[in-house]
This record gives C-alpha cells, sequence and structure tokens, in this order.
C-alpha cells in the first residue's frame, strides 16, 4: 500500500488469503493505516483527543513532557501542565448535560445470584456519586485526601470512587479478597482517613464478613482512619443464590436481621451507608484540579515484598483511558460492553468505570463469580443482555474450557472479544475464538499494567494468533542484558522509549523507588519487567515476567512477598517460591520450604503454611504445592537459583549449568522428593 514502514504489515496481515484476489478493500485498510500512522507518530493528534473533553482552563504547556533517563536527573511525565479539569465533571455531567445522556444506562449491575439486577442510569449514576461526595464531605475528606475502599462488585463501588475524584479525594482501592493484613498495610501507606467498606458479600455460595476482616486492619490503624463507612450490601440485598422460596426468602430475612444486629459496631468510627446517604444532597459541585493532580493510589506487587502505589493522575489518564477503550473495543453508541475483572484491579478501574463512562458505554458491572450457580453463568449474562463487546482473562477462559460452551445461551450478540491478564496459550485463544465467537469476532489480546494503564500492545487481527501491534504513542523496543537495543528477529527485554498521558507518574510517596524498579535497570528506558520476543514479520510475542515475579490467574505477586508469610511460620528458617504451569491459573506457587532443625515436616504443617499464606495475602496466593527442602540451591555468594527451583517444580531433568552452585548434591536431593500432586 505504499507506506514506507514496517507496520505496513499491520495491513498486509489483515487480509485473508483470498483477499489478494480481490482487493476492493484495499483503499480503506490503506486509509485505516494511514491513520493509525497518524495516530501513532503525530504528537498534535493529543490536542485532538483532549478537545473532546471539558477543561476549566486550558493547558499551558505541552500536551507532554517528560524525562526517562535516570543519568540525566528526576524521572518525572507531565501532561497537559496548567491545565484544570475533573475527571469525574468528564464522565458524567459532560453526558448527561451537554450529550443528553442521562437516560442512558450506564451499568447493568448483575448481583452474585441472577436473582438480583438493577440498572442505573447516567443520570442516577450522577446523583448517586454527588450524595456520596457530599458524605465524604461531611466526613472531613478534602482534596489530597486518602479515602481506602474494600468494597466488592456493587454500585457503591463505582459511586465512591467517582465521589472521590469529584472532590480531589485520592482512592486506593484494595481488591475486597485481600486480607485484613493487606488491608491494613495499603491503608497505612496511604494514610487514608476514610475506609469504605461493606457488611458481608457472598462469592459463589462462601459468605465473606467484609466488616470483620476491615475490623481486624483497622485495629492497627486506628489512629489514621477517623471514619469507616460501610454499605448494608449482604443484610439488604443477597441471599446465598439458592432457589427461592417462602421458606428460604423467610430465612434469608431472618439471618440478615440477625446479620445486622450482630455486626460488631465502634459508634466512634463506624457509619451505615444507608442513613447518611439518605438525606445527602444531590448537587456537589466538582472540585477543579490540575491536571497533573492525582487521582488514584492502586497497589501492585513489587519484587522486593512490600506493594507499591502506583500513582495515576487526572487528565493523562483521562486522555488514555477513553481512547484506549473507544478504539481496542470499536465502541459505538449502541454496544453493551462487558469486562469481567474486579474493579479492585486496575483493569477494572480503567475499563469498568473511566474509560467505558468517558465514552458514554454501557456496561455490565458483575458480582459474582464463572461458574455460580451454574457453569454457563457468563453465557447466561451475555445473552440477557445482549453484550457486544466481551473482555475477559485467559484463566476465566480455560476453567470455562473444562466444561465446553453450552450450545444452550445465544451468543450471537457478540462482536468483539478482549483478554488481559497474562500470556494467552493457543488452546485457549482458539477455544475463545471458535466456541465463543464463532470464529467471527477479532479476539484482542491487550498487554498493559497497572503501571501503564493502557494496552501497550494489542492484537487487531482477528485471523492470526497472539501477534501485537503497539497503540498509538507507544514505542516498544527489546533489549539484551547488556541494554543494547536488538534488531529483528530477537528476545530479550521488553522496554518503551517515551511515555504516553496514561503512564504511573511516581510510587506514592518513595519516588527513588519509582525510579529504581523501572528506570535503573536500562537508563532511557521505561522497564516493564516482562520478556519479550520479535518475530520475523515484527510482531511481538509476551513471554512473561523476567523479574521475581509471579502471575496466578492474571494476578501479580512477588515471590519475597509469599517467601516472607511463609518464613513467620516458627518452623520454617527459610523458603523460595517458584511458579510452576498450571491449566487453569496458568502459574500457582510451588514452594520450597526449609525447616528449623527439629522440625517435622508433616502435613499439618502444610495445611498450617497454606492457611498462613492465606491470611497474609489472601485466597488469591494460597500455595498449590509446598516441598521439604532440607537444603536450597544456593550460588556460592549464597544467592538462592531459582532458575533450578522452578526446573524441579516443573519437572525439568536438563539442568544446564550449574557451575556456580556452591553444593550441587542440593539438587539431586529436591529432584527426588519433589511433589507431583498438589
Ligand atoms: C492489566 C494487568 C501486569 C502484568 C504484565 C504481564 C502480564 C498482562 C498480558 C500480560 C501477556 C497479556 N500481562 N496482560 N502478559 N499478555 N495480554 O494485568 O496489570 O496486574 O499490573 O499485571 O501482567 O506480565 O507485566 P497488572
Amino acid at each position: 500500500v505504499g507506506v514506507p514502514h514496517p507496520a505496513s504489515r499491520l495491513v498486509a496481515l489483515a487480509l485473508k488469503p483470498d483477499c489478494i484476489q480481490c482487493l476492493q478493500c484495499l483503499p480503506i485498510l490503506s486509509a485505516v493505516y494511514n491513520t493509525y500512522l497518524k495516530y501513532h507518530f503525530v504528537s498534535a493528534f493529543w490536542k485532538e483527543v483532549a478537545d473532546d473533553f471539558f477543561w476549566k482552563k486550558p493547558a499551558t504547556g505541552p500536551m507532554l513532557q517528560y524525562n526517562f533517563d535516570v543519568t540525566i536527573g528526576n524521572i518525572y511525565v507531565k501532561c497537559m501542565e496548567g491545565a484544570k479539569t475533573n475527571m469525574c465533571y468528564n464522565v458524567l455531567d459532560r453526558l448527561v448535560r451537554e450529550r443528553n445522556l442521562g437516560e442512558k444506562v450506564a451499568y447493568y449491575w448483575e448481583g452474585n445470584s441472577p436473582d438480583h439486577h438493577m440498572a442505573i442510569t447516567y443520570s442516577q449514576l450522577l446523583s448517586q456519586v454527588c450524595r456520596c461526595a457530599n458524605v465524604l464531605k461531611k466526613m472531613g475528606v478534602k482534596k489530597g485526601d486518602r479515602v481506602s475502599i474494600y468494597l466488592p462488585m456493587i454500585p457503591e463501588l463505582v459511586y465512591t470512587m467517582l465521589a472521590c475524584a469529584r472532590i480531589g479525594a485520592v482512592h486506593s482501592i484494595v481488591f475486597a479478597g485481600f486480607s485484613s493484613e493487606s488491608l491494613c498495610e495499603r491503608i497505612m501507606d496511604a494514610q487514608s482517613s476514610v475506609l469504605v467498606t461493606a457488611d458481608g458479600v457472598y462469592r459463589g455460595e462462601k459468605l465473606i464478613n467484609l466488616k470483620q476482616i476491615a475490623d481486624e486492619a483497622l485495629e492497627k490503624c486506628r489512629e489514621i482512619v477517623t471514619k469507616c463507612l460501610i454499605v448494608k450490601h449482604h443484610a439488604l440485598r443477597t441471599k446465598s443464590g439458592a432457589a427461592s422460596n417462602i421458606m428460604t426468602d423467610f430465612m434469608s430475612g431472618i439471618c440478615s436481621l440477625f446479620w445486622c444486629v450482630q455486626t460488631p459496631w465502634d459508634s466512634e468510627c463506624d457509619v451505615w451507608w444507608e442513613e447518611v446517604m439518605r438525606d445527602s444532597p444531590e448537587e456537589c459541585e466538582p472540585e477543579w484540579l490540575d491536571a497533573e493532580d492525582p487521582l488514584f493510589i492502586l497497589y501492585t506487587s513489587g519484587s522486593t515484598g512490600k506493594p507499591k502505589g502506583v500513582l495515576h493522575t487526572v487528565a493523562g489518564y483521562l486522555l488514555y483511558t477513553s481512547l484506549t477503550f473507544k478504539y481496542v473495543f470499536d465502541h459505538h453508541h449502541d454496544d453493551v460492553y462487558w469486562c469481567t475483572a474486579d474493579i479492585g484491579w486496575i483493569t477494572g478501574h480503567s475499563y469498568i468505570t473511566y474509560g467505558p463512562l468517558a465514552n458514554g458505554a454501557t456496561s455490565v458491572l458483575f458480582e459474582g463469580i464463572p461458574v455460580h450457580p451454574h457453569v454457563g453463568r457468563f453465557w447466561e449474562i451475555i445473552e440477557k443482555y445482549k453484550v457486544t463487546k466481551f473482555y475477559t482473562a485467559p484463566t476465566a477462559i480455560r476453567l470455562l474450557m473444562k466444561y465446553g460452551r453450552e450450545p444452550l445461551y445465544d451468543l450471537s450478540s457478540l462482536r468483539i472479544l478482549g483478554t488481559v491478564g497474562e500470556p494467552i496459550n493457543p488452546e485457549a485463544w482458539q477455544w475463545y475464538h471458535e466456541a465463543v465467537g464463532k470464529g467471527r469476532c477479532p479476539v484482542v489480546d491487550t498487554f498493559w499494567q497497572t503501571e501503564t494503564v493502557k494496552h501497550s500492545y494489542l492484537t487487531l487481527n482477528p485471523h492470526l494468533i497472539f501477534q501485537t501491534f503497539p497503540f498509538f504513542g507507544v514505542e516498544p523496543t527489546i533489549l539484551n542484558e547488556h541494554g543494547e537495543e536488538l534488531e529483528g528477529e530477537a528476545e530479550g527485554y521488553l522496554v518503551f522509549r517515551r511515555p504516553w498521558p496514561g503512564i504511573m507518574r511516581t510510587v506514592y510517596r518513595n519516588h527513588e523507588r519509582f525510579e529504581n524498579s523501572y528506570f535503573k535497570k536500562f537508563p532511557g528506558f521505561y522497564v516493564t519487567g516482562d520478556g519479550c520476543r520479535r518475530d520475523k514479520d515484527g510482531y511481538y510475542w509476551i513471554t512473561g515476567r523476567t523479574d521475581d515475579m509471579l502471575n496466578v490467574s492474571g494476578h501479580l505477586m512477588s515471590t519475597a512477598e509469599v517467601e516472607a508469610a511463609l518464613t513467620e511460620h516458627p518452623a520454617v528458617a527459610e523458603a523460595a517460591v517458584v511458579s510452576r504451569p498450571h491449566k487453569v491459573k496458568g502459574e500457582c506457587l510451588y514452594c520450597f520450604v526449609s525447616l528449623k532443625d527439629s522440625r517435622e515436616f508433616t502435613h499439618t504443617l502444610v495445611e498450617e503454611l497454606k492457611r498462613l499464606v492465606r491470611e497474609k495475602i489472601g485466597p488469591i496466593a494460597t500455595p498449590d504445592f509446598i516441598q521439604n527442602a532440607p537444603a536450597l540451591p544456593k550460588t556460592r555468594s549464597g544467592k538462592i537459583m531459582r532458575r533450578i527451583l522452578r526446573q524441579i517444580a516443573r519437572n525439568e531433568k536438563d539442568l544446564g549449568d550449574l557451575s556456580t552452585l556452591a553444593d550441587p548434591k542440593v539438587v539431586e536431593e529436591l529432584f527426588s522428593q519433589r511433589c507431583e500432586a498438589a
């Protein structure tokens, strides 16, 4: 098509083999491709993107300023300096007032039980958000204050985060599956003055007492948190999801009443959401913030074990989540979009709340799990709401693959399928494409991170698996161990050469850690921590983490964090954790523990250790395998050789060079005791 850039392969590869005869679509593809180039390389286009939104004051500085080189000075990224705006105004008021979308459904909320559901329009959302914003203000929350949110996937979660955005408070959402310790650690780091939680929630058949977990967390941070706002969700809305009849309704009524009465209460601090929201006014003037004011903190695992508070700012995040949503999911006004992630993770922040709302989209907000009350729940919801765009994770696809796609449900509304969270294996891709998308729907594989907030890469091509192409403005490259850029077919460290508006700005209260984690290893580049291969056609394939991180069911955690939990047990002297492939989770935890003298490795100890990790971090970190390791393979300088442990866990006998090992006999012994089954 005469475009002198290697990216022209995008067009070439988008053609099916029989296109070679017809070529009628070439002018269209060529136009699409030229637009891609313009968006990708012409910086003026940021200005065009910004024009869609409301700015109380225009920018005085350029669209983007940055330094990515630690050897020159501090790392910084600034977008639209001098501009003033408000995220909440842009995603709600602008649509209700300027675009007349008040009556449009913003969310179809679908509860854990199919009996619970509701539709929320944009104007209803705006009024709930304003009321919540006034409640927070009354509790003393001001611009710049942090609010921790520990809520399940209920509308109040969206109301609270947008209420924070409206008044300029910084939300810090903690996934409601995390333990009290994890919650406490995040509250302390963020120094949040308010915690918002719920009485309890059913996840599938399991009741989780959120208030009790929150209370345990608050025990250690009472002097920081002055108010705890509690949504009466379990008591008012939920049942176990069992078929409803007079008897079960009566019983659940009694249980709810009992639950309310028995909820532990600290009258100094605790406030029921329903009580304060009832009389709260529906008008709340937005706080006009600087473009670079913080919008939220979201904690992600760090390789040293302590979670990092990734900080994002208002203007850049608005531009990027809205733009990526619009193009990656080819958003149309009549779409019904569903992202199955939890808002407690970045995918939910960007692609359940901010990105879809900024585009005036209608989304499904789902509280439950894929297999409750039956394994066809996802398909049932797609049919019920006629979902057109569906975004999920490989781990969910692999889980559902096990049961096969029930033909009972009509999925003909689907137009685009998306995946995120970890590399998708060919089998899962194939099944997603054929059984779910019936071969008609493009699968967009979106690689990105809590830190990058946006789809750094995506597959635009429905006919080919995996190949990924950088999103507008993203310039990836591959480096070897010495930091040299690799050309052509190559494998190495995936890095980015320049920023885009939505990249993280700092680690909250620890800018040094931000620079050390992402910019020190290869000065001049943002280091993703992922490995990557470029094939002969110039496409990028993400190969997985290159650091001490594990990706279990799409959730990142650090080996150090799990090891720290294990070594808290009095019987454990040392622990080393590696990943082992898992059919559904992608990766699972395989832990080696060395016990203190005279301690015995028993089944009870294994169970105790699993419980300990669950309590310290949360159920997602529960180890699948725990192996007794009388000694660990170490280098002469005392470093644990995780590469070898990984190979033992995976039963890979070809261990390569063991010359740096202090005692090679250790390896044989560990091999002989390896766990076969969980
Ligand atoms: C959005 C999100 C980020 C890490 C990332 C990488 C892995 C995410 C992926 C993928 C291959 C994809 N990852 N999406 N790997 N293909 N499509 O998951 O953010 O929780 O911060 O995890 O997840 O390893 O570096 P986060």
